[in-house]
């Protein structure tokens, strides 16, 4: 198939889903046209099968807002003709899902019909798609797609539950690639943050609200009231200042380094002994995932799709938003060395049910689904 992938191309989940999806199938024989405002992250490799389009959007000094939809629709007309795309898949709703639309209804004026398949994310749908400055669009451009999937049962249900949905909405997990993501020989490197052969803790996350960073700075903080540890904070966002001032206020800055927008995070993982994850929300949790594919125990909030990830009591354990004493027992228990080998290898057996070989095909079954009712 000739496939245009739109996403977001930076660090977030969606976009790297959209990323590692667009290789594998490219991988496979598929001719996969990424369309989007500067090249993936993860866009690294030549590949004979691999395109990249970039959306340029012009300023004006009219333009408050240089916008930026019309330039992705008008660019998704012209890869869809001159490329001769069979269908186009968007990763986020906003804008991608009404940009999709707004091309689709301008090629059909040219006699050509372009299915569109949206697969919603979370946060399109949590937080900044059921706002009301955004809900009658993303309502509309999601009943309008051909093909609708959603990254977990949970996300699924609260887009039926926050929105009037008149598709079939089909769950395709987040997936991992297991060659890259595996435990690594790193040891020099847990050394060197852990001199004394502490327990090393991970959380990486973009630092916004939603995912409760302050949090896992006090379960940490309880934690090396117990036993020696280390904390490493992986990404960075709004929340990094508030969290430095927290850091500070605990007296805990030395067992805490702050890593920044790492790339190779599954060679921290490698080292790591316990992942936090105390979103608020999390339609899938890809970072959890990423660490459990390095034998990294969780210890994470039972919101949105944790609990489709995390088997409490298995590859981890599930706690309610904010109960940071809850999930201080139970990152004590995980790193107890009585359990941790155990939980280790669970992480590791839970990761593989979602490698990338498993979940690929679900979406090419997706696509000639829809191609088939057109
Ligand atoms: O986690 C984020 O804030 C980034 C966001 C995104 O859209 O880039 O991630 C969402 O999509 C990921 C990939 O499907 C999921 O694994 C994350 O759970 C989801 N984040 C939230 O729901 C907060």
């Amino acid at each position: 198939m000739n496939i245009g992938i739109v996403c977001y191309p930076t660090f977030g989940g969606s976009g790297v889903v959209a990323t590692e999806l667009g290789k594998a199938l490219a991988k496979v024989g598929h001719k996969i046209h990424f369309i989007t405002y500067s090249q993936p992250t993860r866009l690294d490799f030549f590949n004979e099968n691999l395109y990249y389009h970039e959306v340029e959007f012009r300023s004006y000094p009219l333009f408050e807002y240089p916008p930026y939809e019309l330039a992705l629709a008008s660019k998704m007309v012209d890869v869809v003709k001159y490329e001769k795309l069979d269908l186009l898949h968007v990763h986020y709703a906003i804008p991608h899902a009404s940009a999709a639309y707004m091309a689709k209804q301008i090629l059909k004026t040219e006699g050509i019909n372009i299915p569109v398949v949206t697969t919603l994310h979370g946060t399109d749908i949590t937080l900044v798609g059921k706002d009301a400055s955004y809900a009658p669009v993303v309502t509309f451009s999601i009943n309008a797609s051909d093909g609708v999937t959603a990254v977990s049962e949970d996300l699924k249900k609260d887009t039926y539950l926050h929105f009037k949905i008149t598709k079939d909405i089909h769950v395709i997990p987040n997936f991992i690639d297991l060659e890259r993501f595996k435990k690594q020989k790193k040891e020099h490197f847990k050394r060197a943050i852990c001199p004394n052969n502490e327990k090393l803790i991970v959380h990486t996350s973009n630092f916004r609200p939603v995912k409760r960073v302050d949090d896992v700075v006090r379960i940490f903080f309880n934690i090396r009231k117990e036993i020696p540890a280390k904390l490493l904070l992986v990404g960075d966002g709004p929340e990094r200042t508030n969290i430095e001032a927290l850091c500070r206020e605990l007296g805990t800055c030395d067992d805490i380094r702050f890593l920044g927008k790492l790339e190779a995070v599954e060679e921290v993982l490698s080292v790591a002994d316990l992942f936090i994850m105390p979103s608020e929300k999390e339609s899938f949790g890809l970072a959890a995932l990423e660490a459990m594919a390095c034998e990294v125990p969780v210890v994470s909030t039972n919101t949105g799709g944790l609990p489709e990830l995390n088997i409490n009591g298995k590859t981890g354990f599930l706690s309610k938003v904010g109960d940071i004493e809850d999930m201080t027992r139970n990152a004590l228990y995980i790193l107890d060395e009585n359990n941790l080998p155990v939980f280790k290898r669970n992480a590791l057996e839970r990761a593989k049910e979602f490698d990338i070989t498993n979940i690929m095909p679900l979406y090419e079954e997706v696509y000639r689904n829809v191609l088939a009712s057109q």
